[in-house]
């Protein structure tokens, strides 16, 4: 990674430092349709029709200054952003913000380091965006971990008194995450439970996916404005629809499919991981279309673990990971795609016509249920019979995988 690349050149528009530095237009526009699919609604950026637009529009933009503190954290969401290629992300990222501090990646160490911090708050105050990586300990007055020094806590402090906004990337640094699991012995919290009159965005995950991060900080940079967030300061483009809306297991769990075991026929036959503990229904996050590192199925139900809930508060690192959680009390077809019609008098198209996109969806599920679904009338399969209360899927009654057709 290249010094040209990382630092200096504020004044300029990303569009004349990459052709500077010389990234082909290629590469700028190919991130851009990756960016496009990351964030393909909510975003004022990626609100046009083509990648060539889009990449226009990023190319007006100056260069952000960054600020990057690393608290309690694995370095994951570092390395997330750095694990990406075609383009090379990490090289990308470098010329699309003015990245002045960052402890994993600066040459810099020691008084350098600390100097090069001081210049950027200075040249650049009111101006930066402070991004934080990994919880900040408060037990003890802070003393599990210090930087020069300094408690961490006194350091965020001093940094976000001087910054625009504050990015906790993240699930540690948007509410504790790891360090925080019982019994928390440093008291760990997030960004947003100690910076005060600065707004936040939290991008939550263990790790989170890199380009809403980039989708973020861009249009910060383009418009001067942060994308719409929702009541736990995510960015509604990236976190408002949950894992098991578009898991690519669904099919499975509207036809009573389950794995039960790690390693049983269920399993090894891809079917869903819900008894295994998995928080899909529950966690909202874009995992199962976008996944990690450009690799496809890279994600946790792409390679056979259930989702742990990561990007909820409420769930990861609260919840053990293999504990089955009970859903919503959902009533086949409001919520759950029914995989026979009642009445037998509802033909596929006709449903997706009447419930449009949506109807669309409930139909494909429809046509993959029937493929995958085994037993003729099954009662446990969500819209086979009555309506179950609530609770478990197959309201818990499912001895093991069903035989496929
Ligand atoms: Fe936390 Fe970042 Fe989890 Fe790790 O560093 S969000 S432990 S994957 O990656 O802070
Ligand atoms: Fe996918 Fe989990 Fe939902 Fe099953 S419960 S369909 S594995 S998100
Ligand atoms: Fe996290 Fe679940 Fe995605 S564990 S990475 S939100 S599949």
């Amino acid at each position: 990674m290249s010094r040209e690349a990382g630092l200096g050149g504020k004044s300029e528009t990303i569009g004349q430092h990459i052709a500077r530095c010389g990234v082909s237009r290629r590469d700028f526009v190919v991130f851009c349709a990756k960016l496009m699919v990351a964030a393909p609604f909510g975003l004022a950026l990626t609100d046009r029709a083509r990648a060539a637009e889009v990449a226009r529009e990023v190319a007006k933009a100056r260069r952000l200054p960054v600020i990057w503190l690393h608290f309690q954290d694995c370095t994951g969401c570092t390395e997330t952003l750095l694990r990406t290629s075609k383009p090379d992300l990490g090289e990308l990222i470098l010329h699309l913000i003015s990245l002045d501090y960052h402890e994993t990646l600066m040459a810099a160490a020691g008084k350098a380091a600390e100097a090069a911090l001081r210049t950027s708050m200075q040249e650049n105050a009111g101006k930066y965006v402070l991004v934080v990586e990994g919880s900040i300990p408060t037990k003890d007055k802070g003393i599990y971990m210090k930087i020069a020094g300094k408690p961490a806590v006194t350091m965020l402090e001093e940094v976000a008194a001087q910054a625009a906004a504050v990015i906790g990337i993240g699930s540690c640094a948007a509410w504790g995450g790891i360090p925080s699991a019982d019994p928390d012995p440093t008291g760990a919290v997030g960004v947003d439970a100690l910076v005060k009159g600065k707004p936040i965005v939290n991008i939550p995950g263990c790790p989170p996916n890199p380009y809403t991060l980039l989708g973020t900080v861009l249009q910060y940079a383009r418009n001067g404005t942060l994308p719409e967030l929702d009541a736990e300061k995510r960015p509604k483009f990236a976190y408002d629809r949950d894992i098991h809306e578009h898991c690519p297991r669904r099919a499975h769990f509207d036809a009573g499919n389950f794995a039960r075991q790690f390693g049983d026929a269920g399993h090894r036959q891809g079917w869903c991981l819900y008894h295994l503990g998995c928080k899909g229904p529950e966690t909202h996050a874009g995992c199962s279309t976008r996944h990690f590192n450009e690799v496809v199925d890279a994600w946790p139900i792409g390679i056979g673990a259930p989702c742990i809930g990561c990007t909820e508060k409420k769930l990861a690192f609260r919840v053990p990971l293999f504990q089955v959680i009970p859903i919503h009390d959902a009533k086949p077809p409001e919520s759950y795609a029914p995989i026979e019609s009642p009445q037998g008098s509802w033909s596929v198209p006709a449903a997706a016509v009447v419930g449009g996109v949506a109807g669309a969806l409930l139909g494909a599920g429809y046509v993959a249920s029937r493929k995958f679904s085994a037993v003729r009338g099954d009662q446990s399969v969500p819209g086979s019979g009555p309506p179950a209360e609530s609770g478990p899927p197959d309201g818990g009654s499912n001895a093991g995988p069903k035989e496929r057709p």
